[in-house]
């Protein structure tokens, strides 16, 4: 019988063939890591065209999407909507360089449902956004030191660098070369869910610590919510140090609801960063938060930052589209499909005697091969890859497309229906016995 691995790789021609070509100019044949499939095996889908839950590859092979572009795509895959508004854009130009009512129209859309963020900047990426917010914080504070927590990633800024989740883990490279020792110095890391962890940071770095940076809702060692009371434990010791509480709500913000998770858990940032939704899948960042800060930042203030296509109208108009459309019956819906995959997730795992952990937070979630709850990087780090790489080959061979990494998030969209999670689940429960079959053949009789 032909192997779901071999099968997968004969209907994959154009895409090995496009591979192949792409590592000849890029490295890994890719422009961002994870995407290279290198943590799951195989040749990653070159994709050509997608709509609302789905994406089609070069092979002509659909799959139902649950990256949906690591999460920018709340309202799926090329919303007519969306479409027509960003065709309109073009056609009055594509970049100026020069103010416009856009990003004034954006700015204050943004401010409406995070009243925390008094005045904003956008920027290109999340990346652009952390490295912005930290310079911000340094010189407002005049210190040098950043607490970061292992396991979150908040871009590839230097600083960010040390014990970082997502594609650095996946990679097995959380503290990247390259990175200074005199800048990696200066970072210094805690545990998630362990204020303990950051009491102790301050009390030995004292009056150093220019900010502390956390992912509310941490979406890049897989997803691990917050425990009850971790937040405001972190607003508290900000405060009592003197530090710049940073958000990173590049993932969560208009994720875990309108107003991301600083409304939904009830904190208030000093500073938040955003990224992905807020540019409806065109390359958006935005650092914002205290006006006292923020007026710190050039023209207005000394602190240098700048962008040529920042604020580029066409990626305004997706933002301002999207935002637009964040409703109410969009979360009660992206709430529900969450619970309803999550749940379905858990069940194929009971029928079929696997250890899985789910953990999720509203339409994010991850499935870790794993036993014991997953709480902080050290537990989610405990997960077996292996098994996620063959269950993530059997999903895909089966037509569903789930993050290629045990250390990311599953995402779900205003565009996904019933069926679509439905779909997946039954992918799950095949996927889940063929592996349980193919370790009974290997390890034999009892
Ligand atoms: P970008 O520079 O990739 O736009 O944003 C960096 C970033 C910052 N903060 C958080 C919480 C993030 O999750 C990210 C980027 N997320 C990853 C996936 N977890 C992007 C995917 C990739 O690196 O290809």
């Amino acid at each position: 019988m032909i192997s779901f691995r071999a099968m997968a790789a004969s209907t994959r021609v154009n895409s090995n063939r496009l591979f192949a070509r792409a590592k000849r100019i890029l490295p890994g044949g890719v422009d961002s890591p994870v995407r290279a499939f290198s943590a799951v095996g195989g040749t990653p889908p070159f994709i050509r065209r997608a709509r609302g839950a789905r994406l089609i590859d070069e092979d002509g092979r659909a799959y139902i999407d649950y990256v949906m572009s690591w999460g920018p795509l709340i309202h799926g895959h090329a919303p007519a909507g969306l479409t027509r508004a960003l065709s309109e854009a073009a056609a009055r130009g594509t970049s100026f360089g020069a103010p416009t009512a856009l990003e004034v129209e954006l700015g204050l859309a943004v401010r409406r449902v995070m009243p925390s963020i008094e005045r904003v900047r956008f920027v290109n990426s999340g990346t652009e956004a952390t490295m912005s917010a930290l310079r911000l914080a340094r010189a407002a504070t005049g210190r040098d030191r950043l607490i970061k927590f292992a396991g979150c990633y908040h871009g590839h800024g230097d600083a960010f660098l040390v014990q970082a989740g997502s594609g650095a883990t996946t990679l097995g490279v959380p503290t990247s070369p390259g990175v200074s020792r005199a800048v990696a110095a200066d970072t210094l890391v805690a545990r998630y869910n362990d204020l303990d962890s950051v009491d102790r940071l301050f009390r030995k770095h004292r009056q150093r610590v220019a900010a502390l940076i956390v992912e509310p809702i941490a979406g890049n060692m897989g997803v691990v919510p917050p425990a009850a009371g971790f937040l405001e434990g972190l607003r508290e010791l900000s405060q009592a140090h003197g530090a710049i509480l940073i958000f990173d709500e590049v993932i969560s913000g208009f994720r875990a609801g309108p107003g991301g998770a600083q409304e939904r858990l009830g904190v208030r940032p000093d500073l938040t960063c955003l990224g992905k939704i807020i540019g409806g899948g065109l390359p958006v960042g935005a650092y914002g938060g205290r006006r006292d800060l923020m007026e710190l930042v050039a023209p207005a203030g000394p602190v240098y930052q700048a962008g040529t296509l920042s604020g580029n109208p066409l990626a305004m108009t997706a933002g301002l589209w999207a935002l637009s459309q964040l409703t109410p019956e969009l979360y009660r819906k992206l709430d529900r499909l969450g619970g309803r995959l999550a749940a379905g997730l858990a069940e194929a795992a009971r029928q079929t005697g696997t250890d899985l952990h789910v953990n999720a937070h509203g339409s994010v979630l991850t499935p870790f091969f794993t036993a014991t709850p997953v709480r902080n990087y050290e537990s989610a780090t405990r997960a077996d890859t292996t098994a996620y790489a063959q269950f993530f080959r059997g999903m895909l061979a089966r037509g569903i497309y789930p993050p290629p990494s045990q250390f990311e998030g599953w995402f779900l969209s205003g565009a996904h229906s019933n069926a679509h999670v439905d779909a997946a689940i039954e992918a799950a429960h095949a996927t889940l016995r063929a592996m349980r079959r193919r370790t009974r053949r290997s390890t034999g009789p009892r």
